[in-house]
């Protein structure tokens, strides 16, 4: 991606995860928002984004942040949203192990209550440890921890699959989390 597509898709998430009034964007109750109303919304910030240009923030965001409709009409984030979304991720059985890339310095609070989803939704996780060190990394040197998702989900625990392959899951219980 390009400066300037970083910086539109970064105006994208706060907008579509995050503030969707403070763009006037109505996002639908799976978090769906016109793709017209976001150029509209782009244009009146002053900045005109086409949509070949919007087009290739959808296909070539380092992390397939956002997805556009079968019709192309509508947008929306895939996860990471603090605005009520209803997901229609799948519930899906994980496979044993999946990975979380945190820091040094949260790892007393892991360690004491677990992985919380803090400001989102869902705890976030990833399907290999290379993932979750880069995901560890956004803050700092990172620590990777395996998490005992198989057996979670044995006990009842439900996870969600995005179409982008991040895990969700509403916590994760300390017994369950190995420091690799
Ligand atoms: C930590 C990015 C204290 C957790 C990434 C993390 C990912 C705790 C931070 C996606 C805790 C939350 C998600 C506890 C967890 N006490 N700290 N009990 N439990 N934490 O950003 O997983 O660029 O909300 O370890 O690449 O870092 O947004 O979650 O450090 O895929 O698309 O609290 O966000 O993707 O931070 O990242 P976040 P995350 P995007």
């Amino acid at each position: 991606m390009t400066r300037d597509d970083t910086a539109l898709s970064k105006t994208l998430s706060y907008w579509l995860r995050h503030k969707p009034e403070s763009a006037d964007l109505d996002l639908d109750p799976a978090g769906w928002a016109r793709v017209d109303a976001v150029l509209a919304a782009f244009e009146a910030g002053g900045r005109r984004v086409d949509w070949e240009t919007l087009l290739r923030v959808v296909e070539t965001n380092d992390k397939a942040r956002f997805e556009l409709s079968a019709d192309a009409g509508s947008i929306r984030a895939r996860q990471g949203h603090s605005v009520t979304v209803a997901g229609d991720w799948s519930r899906s059985d994980p496979p044993d192990h999946l990975w979380h890339g945190t820091v040094e310095r949260v790892w007393p609070a892991i360690l004491a209550e677990g992985l919380q989803p803090m400001a989102r939704h869902h705890v976030h996780l990833s399907p290999d440890p290379d993932t979750a060190a880069r995901v560890g990394a956004r803050r700092g040197r990172p620590v990777v921890l395996r998490v005992a998702a198989g057996r979670l989900a044995a006990a009842g625990h439900p996870f969600w699959v995005t179409g982008n392959g991040v895990w969700l899951a509403e916590h994760v219980p300390p017994d369950a989390i190995t420091r690799s």
